[in-house]
């Protein structure tokens, strides 16, 4: 079996970051990279610049004892992962600028025999997009891939929150370029992977990665979508739901305020781009939910026109519940809308952050304590099941308006 000794990360985020300190834990030499100075500089220190449960003390341990390093530019190594993002673009189509960028920046690097993984979440086809990119600016590795280097796609699946736990314990798909490039990327997971490595092909990886993400978007649109039937029969969805999920093979999800994050809100425009006259559920679901932050702002525009300049207090601003993320949040920016749009003063409370996004603090929402905003409000708008929100006695709600669109507090 091949074995690996050192190891480039590019893209030090969300993904990038806790895998190159779980490879460096388990024995290789890693060097991590990313463009960004600041996170450079933090990183070695021995700090995240990012919040992760329990990455700050592997962090610590693995920079100070040498296994890892950050840097800005990529340097030799027996392999190398792309860990950048794949945002899309105005028109929801892939934009793959910073892989390209990410592996042009590794090419000059590249050896015989080395593997590169692409870990960043891509549509069908990218994989391959990524090797002619190399192959491009290094004519000396042309149609090498599987003799003279190895490439593949291995998508991360690990959920914000328990990263270091799923890292290891989830089972991993590896999608090689060629049978042999498969083989190679997975003897690199063995170094820590507790799960099981299931090998493919890269499209097929790409495309698994794609649907597992629109699997959960199509079953949270079906929970949004009957709470909008619900509402319109005046039926409580969350004792529906509860109800219909005794069946033993029914589990429909929960709905909410919309769909926020960085991937469930993403991905499934990746399989709509590549396959648009088939994928229609898939995209109609993506409308359902992208409806969802609209249908509570009017909710809240309705009860706020029945009062004189009344107080509203938004409860969560973050993407899910006990996350400090506060990026592709639905709750942020039904907030920011209210606070635009309504008159009405807005309070907002955040348990997990420390002081309000600065778009919030220019609106002049105010930055509320849980008991206060509990009892200065009018309008109690509850958009993140956080667990201090779940404690709240029934009583504190007495004599509010509430629209709750998690259904905790109904
Ligand atoms: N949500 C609901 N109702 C639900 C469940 C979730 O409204 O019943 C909302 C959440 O509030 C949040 C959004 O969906 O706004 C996404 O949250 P999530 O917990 O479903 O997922 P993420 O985005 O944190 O992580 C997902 C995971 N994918 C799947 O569960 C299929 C994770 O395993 C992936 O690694 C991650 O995307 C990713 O990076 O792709």
């Amino acid at each position: 079996m091949h074995s690996y000794k050192s190891l480039c990360v590019v893209g030090l985020g969300y993904i990038g970051l806790p895998t190159a300190a779980v490879f460096a834990k388990a024995g290789l030499q890693v060097t991590g990279v990313d463009v960004n100075k600041r996170a450079v500089d933090t990183i070695n220190t021995g700090q995240a610049h990012i919040v992760e449960v329990d990455l700050d003390g592997l962090l610590q341990g693995v920079v100070s004892n040498g296994s890892l390093k950050a840097q800005t530019t990529p340097e030799k190594a027996d392999a190398f992962i792309i860990a950048v993002p794949t945002p899309f673009m105005a028109d929801h189509k892939p934009d793959l600028t910073y892989v390209e960028a990410a592996i042009k920046s590794v090419a000059p690097f590249v050896a015989e025999g080395n593997l590169i993984v692409l870990e960043s979440t891509v549509p069908p086809g990218a994989t391959d997009k990524m090797v002619a990119w190399l192959e491009e600016v290094r004519p000396d590795l042309k149609d090498g891939c599987g003799s003279k280097y190895f490439a593949a796609h291995c998508p991360e699946r690990v959920l914000p929150g328990r990263v270091l736990i799923e890292l290891v314990q989830n089972d991993r798909i590896i999608g090689g370029v060629t049978d042999e490039c498969a083989l190679r990327a997975e003897a690199l997971y063995d170094v820590f992977l507790k799960g099981e490595c299931f090998l493919t092909n890269a499209r097929t990886a790409e495309l698994a990665k794609l649907s597992e993400n629109a699997f959960r978007d199509v079953n949270i649109a079906f929970a949004n979508e009957l709470s909008l039937i619900a509402d319109k029969l005046d039926i409580d969805v969350w004792e529906l739901i509860r109800l219909a999920n005794r069946h033993p093979r029914v589990n429909i999800l929960q709905p909410g305020p919309g769909v926020g994050g960085h991937c469930i809100a993403v991905d499934p425009y990746f399989i709509v781009d590549s396959a648009p006259d088939e994928a229609r559920l898939i995209a109609t679901a993506r409308q359902v939910n992208e409806s969802k932050p609209e249908l509570v702002i009017s909710k809240i525009r309705r009860a706020a026109q029945k009062l004189k300049a009344p107080t509203v207090a938004c409860f969560g601003l973050a993407f899910k519940a006990d996350i400090d993320d506060l990026r592709t949040s639905p709750a942020l920016m039904i907030t920011e809308r209210v606070a635009r749009e309504l008159d009405c003063k807005v309070l907002a409370v955040e348990p997990n952050v420390d002081e309000l996004p600065d778009n919030l603090k220019e609106l002049g929402v105010e930055f509320s304590s849980l008991a206060n905003a509990l009892e200065q409000a009018d309008i109690l708008v509850l958009l993140v099941d956080h667990k201090p929100f779940k404690r709240v006695p029934t009583g504190k709600l007495a004599e509010k308006i509430v629209i709750d669109t998690r259904g905790i507090w109904t």
